[in-house]
């Protein structure tokens, strides 16, 4: 039994998503691919359960969303990265801070295999930390950020991985990304610098940039092949290595291809 409270001023609505898990394996003559809408007068809760079966008379079909959440210091770039990924666009001109949260989803065609991807924009300033920390569990990937003109930013990876170790499933997904290497003049963190902090945490790294487009897709798309992969390996299947795939797809800095 779970109770909740929710309290919003006069003429305010709240969203309130429930994330509701079912085991439950599928019957050969199953006719049951579309979503099912559970509907609970007496609580006045609308439900919907998403099915969402691996293959279907042999047939791919799409994985369950992945949760991946953007995290890092206020100004890194996390809003911009998820902006570009999402809308082919770069936010520039006066920098909006983030307020706790956003979402936006995003579906990813990964070997003929529809991923979708909800993006958790997290606010990567200290007084919204407790919503951030909230989120950490569900997340099934994480894209840790900073900015290579900022070197506080890169100085706090390391708090940062506390955090992710406190809150964050063990098995996440993890990748670390030095954005805005498309600056060069105002860069006080080398390539070497990030690569060899990620390598002492074990954790894939490139440097992306919001602006140019750099690795941005490659970014997202590299965590949506491992949890692809994680949830439709063949038993012979080797382990898909993100490293690996990432050193071979990146583009370097001077490049300007997204
Ligand atoms: N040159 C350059 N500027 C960038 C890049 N990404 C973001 N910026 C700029 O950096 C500033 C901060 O970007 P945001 O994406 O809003 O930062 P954030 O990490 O979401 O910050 P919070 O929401 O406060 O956590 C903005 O002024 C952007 O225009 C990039 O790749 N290159
Ligand atoms: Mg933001």
């Amino acid at each position: 039994p779970v109770e909740c409270r929710l309290m919003a001023p006069p003429h305010h609505t709240i969203q309130l998503v429930l994330k509701v898990h079912i085991c439950y394996k599928p019957q050969q003559n199953d006719s049951c691919l579309s979503n099912m809408l559970l509907y609970r007068p007496t609580l006045g809760l609308q439900v919907k359960v998403h099915y969402f079966p691996k293959t279907y008379h042999g047939i791919p079909v799409p994985l369950h969303p992945s949760g991946v959440m953007l995290v890092g210091d206020s100004g890194v770039g996390k809003t911009c990265l998820l902006v570009r990924f999402k809308d082919g666009a770069f936010l520039a001109g006066s920098f909006i801070s983030t307020v706790g949260i956003d979402f936006r989803n995003k579906v990813l065609n990964i070997d003929a295999v529809k991923v979708k991807l909800q993006i958790w924009d997290t606010a990567g300033q200290e007084r919204f930390r407790s919503v951030t920390h909230a989120y950490y569990r569900d997340a099934d990937a994480l894209l840790l950020l900073y900015d290579v003109t900022n070197k506080a930013s890169f100085d706090n990876i390391q708090a940062w991985l506390t955090e992710v170790h406190e809150f964050a499933q063990k098995e996440v997904v993890l990748m670390l990304l030095g954005n805005k290497a498309d600056v060069s003049h105002e860069r006080v963190v080398k390539r070497e610098e990030g690569e060899k902090l990620a390598k002492e945490y074990g954790v894939p790294f490139m440097e992306t940039s919001a602006k140019s487009g750099l690795n941005v897709e490659l970014a997202f798309t590299a965590v949506a092949k491992e949890l692809k992969h994680r949830v439709m390996k063949e038993p012979n299947e080797p382990k898909f290595q993100l490293q690996e795939y990432v050193n071979r797809e990146m583009k370097g800095a001077g490049c300007c291809r997204s």
